[in-house]
């Protein structure tokens, strides 16, 4: 595994601000942290595998229904191939209508613009897909924890999980993040979200985005970077909490005058900008954390496969995790 910078070391690459990676791993690279699930890293989640339980970490592709953000309802058509069988077909499919990993095409920097100043087209989930996640999963059961601390997180609002609150579960679970762990962070945002009716799942897409989520701005980061994680995936909508402040839109993406500004503003524009961390969206993790708090284990092998999609934006995570 290399070393590492931590955040406040990182090297200033002309064109982007502090607190960028770019160049750490060449001028070409479109891995950002996923160079860290090296054969190593297989192999240090191998070893999580004790009792071969497997967990679907992916949500139906139907849900959330209706998709947040003003995206697409997937339309599921099964073609009939007569006295053959069937196809499937899949219409008005967005990769990021249900579980998803965030690309480094999705967001750019307001300001420097995409991972690696490489451009948006250049970029794409091929070259996630080719290389293939696999590597040691470290569940941060934030839901639990906060319960059981006396500050439940309110659901439906946009409740601030912080850096500390991440540390805490960590170490009352007494697990420790490694280089290349993939960090899986629990809000318990998706079974509040089953637990809603028609019109309830209407109204958290209709309205406007509230969430609760891991705190914005440098300081989370900071902390993401210096546990050097390889990626990092939640159950919630976004990682980060919601609404976004000041001009977000999800169209534009626009609206910050400096660097500073926009560091402070969204998660987004830090991890996937400037420190090519992945960001993985709505993984369900109930099943996984279930487990981990009835063997007191909180690692798992974990294993992604994004879809082969050529300059692809995002894909749905096919991810596993096993115990
Ligand atoms: C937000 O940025 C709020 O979410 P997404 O990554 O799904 O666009």
């Amino acid at each position: 595994m290399p070393t590492l910078p931590s955040y406040d070391e990182l090297p200033v690459v002309p064109g982007a601000p502090k607190g960028s990676s770019w160049g750490l791993w060449g001028p070409d690279d479109r891995l950002g942290a996923l160079n860290l699930l090296t054969p190593e890293a297989a192999l240090a989640g191998a070893a999580c595998v004790r009792d071969g339980a497997v967990f679907n970490l992916n949500l139906e592709l139907e849900l959330p229904g209706p998709p947040l953000f003003r995206r697409e309802r997937l339309e599921h058509v099964v073609k009939d191939l007569g006295t053959i069988g069937h196809d499937d077909l899949l219409v008005n499919m967005n990769t990021q209508s249900s579980s998803q990993w965030d690309g480094f095409r999705h967001m750019r920097h307001p300001v420097v613009g995409h991972y690696n100043g490489i451009a948006d087209e250049e970029h794409g989930v091929h070259f996630w897909a080719r290389r293939g996640l696999v590597g040691r999963a470290v569940l941060a059961d934030v839901e639990r924890w906060r319960a059981s601390a006396g500050r439940p997180i309110r659901q439906g609002e946009a409740d601030v999980i912080t850096v500390d609150d991440l540390q805490s579960t960590l170490d009352a679970e007494g697990v420790e993040v490694r280089p290349g762990d993939v960090l899986l962070l629990r809000t318990g945002w998706l079974g509040w979200y089953r637990s809603l009716d028609e019109p309830g799942r209407q109204g958290v897409s209709e309205g406007r985005f509230r969430a609760p989520g891991l705190e914005r701005g440098r300081v989370a980061a900071a902390a993401l970077w210096n546990l050097h994680i390889s990626a990092v995936a939640a159950d919630n909508p976004a990682v980060e909490g919601g609404p976004p402040p000041g001009p977000y839109d999800s169209e534009t993406a626009s609206g910050w005058r400096d660097a500073d500004e926009a560091a402070e503003a969204m998660l987004h524009f830090s991890l996937l900008g400037l420190l090519g961390i992945p960001i993985g969206e709505m993984f369900d993790l109930d099943a996984l954390a279930e487990h981990c708090a009835a063997d007191g284990r909180y690692t798992a092998l974990f294993t992604s496969a994004p879809l082969n999609l050529q300059n692809g934006v995002a894909s749905p995570p096919n991810a596993l995790a096993v115990k």
